[in-house]
């Protein structure tokens, strides 16, 4: 692996363990010489990220709840003063109530409808905006994770996916804000992979059986495929790309 992101820094928010397609990311990122830090929510995930965190050169672990944005100011704060400045976000963060990811979509709470894009939508928005003041005059990157649902209706996806919806309509917003700042934004839609998230998802086995048999490379895609997309978008060689999601799939969305 070329070293092509030597001397730069980046925040992963959302890992939770080892699965996390966050921490594929870190690894990539950290992999090409990307100095990390990365954000986990809750006490109970800080003994795990703090270990992982721990087997990458310099990297930090800081708690982040991105519906106390309080929590968000903290760890902004915290980059400023051991970073400096700021190369890549990555966001790699999404909630709904499982109740919520059941029977029929028209179902959803307000409540639940709220909760979905405070967390899994609104929060990419939330840490741009804190993020930009240490990401100006950098060339800087933004990526985050999105889901084939936020374009076409997967059953049970339900509030999640109007949230990624959101998701994807607030990358092409910001792209088109920080684009003259010489910051890029773009989404990887990532086909289903095995993680603490979709593993609370009941009939998740069919759907990655669904894949296998149909996506054009038969197959799913491995976490380590998410991680190496996001060194592409948030490295030089994608210095063109703004605004876009690109899918990580084995090719499934192309199939009609
Ligand atoms: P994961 O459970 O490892 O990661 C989800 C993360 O969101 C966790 O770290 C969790 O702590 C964090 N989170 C939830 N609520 C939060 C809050 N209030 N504040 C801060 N963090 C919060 O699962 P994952 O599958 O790696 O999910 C990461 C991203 O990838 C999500 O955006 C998900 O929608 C997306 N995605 C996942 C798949 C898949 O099949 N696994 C496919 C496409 C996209
Ligand atoms: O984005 C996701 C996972 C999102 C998710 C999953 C959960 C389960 C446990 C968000 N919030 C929760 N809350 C919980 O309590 N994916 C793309 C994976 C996923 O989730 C699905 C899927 C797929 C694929 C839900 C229903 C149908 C398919």
């Amino acid at each position: 692996m070329e070293r092509i992101l030597e001397g730069k820094t980046g925040i992963v928010f959302g890992v939770a363990n080892k699965r996390s397609l966050a921490w594929a990311c870190a690894q990539s990122l950290a992999g090409a010489g990307m100095r990390l830090a990365l954000t986990y929510m809750g006490e109970r995930m800080g003994k795990t990220v703090k270990e992982l965190a721990g087997e990458l050169p310099g990297a930090l672990a800081l708690p982040c709840d991105v519906t106390r944005p309080e929590t968000i100011d903290e760890v902004f704060a915290t980059l400023r003063e051991e970073f400096g400045g700021l190369d890549t976000v990555v966001h790699a963060i999404a909630f709904a109530k499982r109740e919520e990811l059941e029977g029929d979509f028209y179902h959803t709470s307000k409540e639940g409808y709220m909760l979905a894009h405070e967390v899994s939508a609104y929060s990419l928005t939330a840490i741009a905006r804190r993020a930009l003041p240490l990401m100006e005059g950098r060339q800087g990157t933004m990526v985050t994770l999105t889901y084939i649902g936020g374009l076409r209706v997967v059953p049970n996806y339900n509030i999640m996916g109007i949230a990624k919806a959101a998701l994807e309509a607030s990358v092409r917003y910001l792209a088109h804000d920080l684009g003259p700042r010489g910051i890029r934004v773009n989404a990887i839609s990532a086909g289903p992979v095995r993680t603490l998230a979709s593993s609370g998802v009941s009939g998740f086995t069919r759907i990655l059986d669904h894949i296998a048999e149909h996506a054009p490379l038969r197959r799913n895609i491995t976490a380590e495929e998410v991680g190496d997309a996001c060194l592409f978008l948030a490295g030089p060689h994608s210095r063109g790309i703004t605004g876009s999601t690109r899918y990580v799939d084995a090719g499934y969305n192309i199939m009609g």
